[in-house]
């Protein structure tokens, strides 16, 4: 049984609360806003935010590359900026609502977040750099250091080279016209529209072009499996979710819902990493029958879209449903997929309600 959004977490453990102190998500009526009012866009730091000095700061890129090259702050403002909406989720997200529970950071649905970032284009800067015949992928360092499952570690991520050569992969210095925050990554970061956002590294001062696909901790982390010891598959771009704005009023600490009857206009945001979604879904009896919401222009290309939907609430209590269809076809399951790590997890949002 898929757990509500309301549905009880038997058992969080105090390390889980740590995590969920640290790493905030972005509140559901946020999705009110084409762009996430900044500080309420959902927050991921594996481990301490690094001290960085945007005057000494450089992005080294470095490794099988015919011309290895430092950059400043200086250096990297002064390059061709660009502008984009995007919006970003964590890969854990919904990671709580599993059974049983994958023990990390325990998000429900809110890890997600949409924001205009400016930066300079990857690609321009690897041409300059001139890749060697036998680069195959580019690995991202942050300057963030601790031990995740007993490994001593920079957060380092890796891209292959078709993925990091996109024009939308970005060096991203500033979130909605002004410069990133330290919880943010600054001064400077990896931004990976599309993809889960353990991609987008933060804090970034090194790029390393190598010959061998990279295996470090956080590329064995974000895989799917089954069992601790399986190889698994690797996580990479957004499946598709809906989410809906919870309607009526909260009681404060059940969070339950309470709506007084009558027409009423639910709303929400939805997105996928395939490209926009093409379709929205809501049920209002727990996810028996399904009507069509009316869909939004999207924010951006790598953005997510409004939807409405017109509800005649009737008095009694019911159960909200909505899910999601990306252009690729996929479609949001109603339950799990349960794995190892709880990852990717996009089933439907349910969204208990007592109408009075
Ligand atoms: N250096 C570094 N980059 C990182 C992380 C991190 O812990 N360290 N967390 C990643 C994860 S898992 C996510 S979901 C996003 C979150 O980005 P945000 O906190 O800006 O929303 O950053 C990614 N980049
Ligand atoms: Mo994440």
């Amino acid at each position: 049984m898929p757990l509500a959004d309301t549905g009880s977490l038997e058992g969080i453990t105090y390390e889980e609360l740590q995590l969920a102190a640290r790493n905030h998500g972005m509140p559901l009526e946020g999705l009110r806003y084409d762009l996430t009012p900044l500080g309420m866009h959902y927050l991921l730091i594996h481990f301490d935010i690094p001290p960085a000095d945007d005057t000494t700061w450089t992005v080294d890129i470095e490794g099988r590359v015919r011309k290895p090259m430092s950059l400043s702050m200086r250096d990297i403002r002064s390059r061709p900026a660009v502008t984009q909406a995007v919006t970003m989720e964590c890969a854990g997200n919904g990671r709580a609502r599993l059974h049983p529970r994958p023990l990390s950071q325990p998000w429900l649905s809110e890890a997600v977040g949409t924001a205009a970032w400016t930066g300079t284009p990857l690609r321009p800067l690897l041409d300059e750099a001139g890749m060697e015949d036998d680069a195959v992928e580019l690995i991202f360092e942050g300057a963030d250091h601790g031990t995740q499952d007993g490994v001593e570690q920079d957060y380092e991520r890796s891209l292959s080279i078709a993925d990091a050569v996109r024009d939308e992969v970005l060096l991203a210095y500033e979130i909605d016209g002004r410069p990133l925050p330290p919880q943010h990554g600054a001064p400077v970061r990896l931004l990976v529209p599309g993809w889960y956002g353990m991609t987008s590294v933060k804090w970034l001062r090194r790029i390393t072009a190598v010959a061998e696909p990279f295996d470090g901790y956080q590329m064995w982390a974000y895989r799917l499996r089954d069992r601790v010891e399986d190889e698994g598959v690797a996580v990479t771009r957004m499946l598709p979710r809906a989410l809906m704005i919870p309607p009526g009023f909260p009681e404060f600490f059940e969070r339950t819902r309470t709506l007084d009857a009558g027409p009423t206009t639910l709303e929400g945001r939805a997105w996928s990493g395939a490209g926009p979604v093409t379709r929205v879904e809501v049920s209002a009896d727990g996810g028996v029958v399904w009507d069509d919401a009316r869909l939004e222009p999207a924010v951006g290309p790598y953005a997510w879209r409004r939807w409405t939907f017109g509800w005649m609430a009737e008095p009694g209590e019911h159960e909200l449903v909505v899910r999601a269809t990306d252009g690729a076809g996929n479609v949001q399951p109603l339950d799990g997929p349960w794995n190892h790590h709880g990852l990717a997890n996009n089933m439907a949002q349910r969204v208990p309600i007592t109408v009075r």
